[in-house]
């Protein structure tokens, strides 16, 4: 073990916002641009054919953005013999999601105003005797990331008013749509192997231990209000369109929509205007940890607008473009999906691993673009 240092969280933070790979090259990631209207609302899940555009010149390494079109064809006959429906898996809900398309008579759904309180959020996963980390905080008025008052010494995070501790996941046993309130911030403890501490907060439930677990699969907030006032859906994997708007965003780096799988789509409100971003993630993941020629991490978002448009978005993205022998920022996936300041926004929280270091980090939407607000995590 060694101590954490700020520069290891830098790391992960370039990995994420503004990406620098270990060889230097610049993986995707960060905020593109915006594109121009092209046609009538589509809809992520939909079972129409999308007719995809190449709405950005340049979807680059720098952030790749586009729109996409609805089809301007008619749908197909129906069949007139019975069809099995399409392999959806066990665990995969329904490949034709219900849209959810903005009409001229809908009524955006009012968003509040945020807590004037201090509001401290952590990452963990509430096995007994494991500290969570302190990922930042609400200071009243914005978002507050990790202080260092030295080199790897962590000033501990402001007390919050707030007595109620809340937490969720999308790993829950019950769903991505399950909170568990009533938790209690125990005693800090060293999280990591210098003295910065967390608190212990027991889960009065198992998360499930899966491949991309890194221990910080879940976020507690201290927090009264509801931690997700919209349902939060994790829906059909098997939608052709997802893994093209993919392979498209990382368009100089992918082959094909094939070379890669799409292993999270989450629905959500996230604005509460009264449509669903989708967030998507789209992997390629061949060589293990240690990111062989070709393989890629990416996470990006779907931004529906009521003006009938989607916008297209990588969130974060790691290309490895030969192989290494070190574990690379190899894995980002969407670990919790929650309003950490009372305002009935709620912000996404992504795990990824670096080396031997996990981290997470907190994106809050920002003139209706997710942006990073605060990470922590640990080296070991
Ligand atoms: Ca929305
Ligand atoms: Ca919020």
């Amino acid at each position: 073990m060694k101590r954490l240092l700020p520069l290891v969280i830098g790391v992960l933070l370039a990995a994420c916002g503004d990406p620098v790979a270990p060889d230097g090259e610049a993986p995707g990631g960060g905020a593109g641009s915006d594109s121009e209207p092209v046609s009538a609302p589509t809809d992520p899940a939909s079972s129409d054919v999308e007719t995809v555009s190449t709405g950005a010149d340049d979807p680059s390494a720098t952030g790749a953005t586009s729109t996409s079109a609805v089809p301007d064809s008619t749908p197909s006959e129906s069949p007139t013999t019975a069809v099995e429906p399409t392999d959806p898996q066990p665990t995969d809900p329904q490949p034709s999601d219900p849209p959810t398309e903005p009409s001229a008579t809908e009524t955006p759904m009012p968003t509040g105003v945020p807590t004037d309180r201090v509001v401290r959020f952590f990452a963990g996963g509430g096995a007994p005797g494991v500290p969570w980390v302190p990922l930042g905080h609400w200071d009243g008025t914005d978002w507050q990331g990790l202080q260092y008052a030295d080199v790897g010494i962590l000033d501990p995070l402001p007390t919050s008013p707030i007595a109620s501790v809340a937490a969720t996941s999308l790993d829950l046993p019950d769903g991505a749509d399950a909170v568990v309130t009533g938790l209690t911030l125990g005693d800090g403890q060293p999280y990591c192997s210098g003295e910065e501490a967390g608190p212990l907060i027991d889960l009065p439930t198992q998360l499930p231990d899966t491949a991309v677990s890194l221990g910080y699969d879940a976020v507690a907030v201290t927090a009264d209000w509801p931690l997700q006032p919209r349902p939060v859906r994790q829906v059909g994997l098997q939608v052709p369109e997802y893994a093209a708007i993919g392979a498209r965003l990382l368009a100089d780096q992918v082959g094909t929509a094939n070379d890669g799988s799409v292993v999270q789509a989450v629905r959500v409100d996230l604005d509460g205007n009264g449509v669903d971003e989708v967030l998507v993630t789209y992997e390629r993941q061949q060589a293990g940890d240690f990111g062989g020629d070709g393989d890629f991490t990416s996470i990006y978002v779907r931004y529906p607008s009521s003006d009938a448009t989607v916008i297209d978005e990588l969130l974060v993205a790691h290309v490895s473009t030969e192989p290494v022998d070190f574990p690379t920022p190899g894995r980002y996936t969407i670990a919790a999906v929650a309003d950490l300041n009372g305002d009935s926004v709620m912000e996404v929280m992504v795990r990824g691993r670096f080396w031997e270091s996990g981290g997470v980090q907190i994106f809050a939407l920002d003139a209706g673009r997710l942006t990073g607000v605060a990470s922590g995590g640990c080296s070991i």
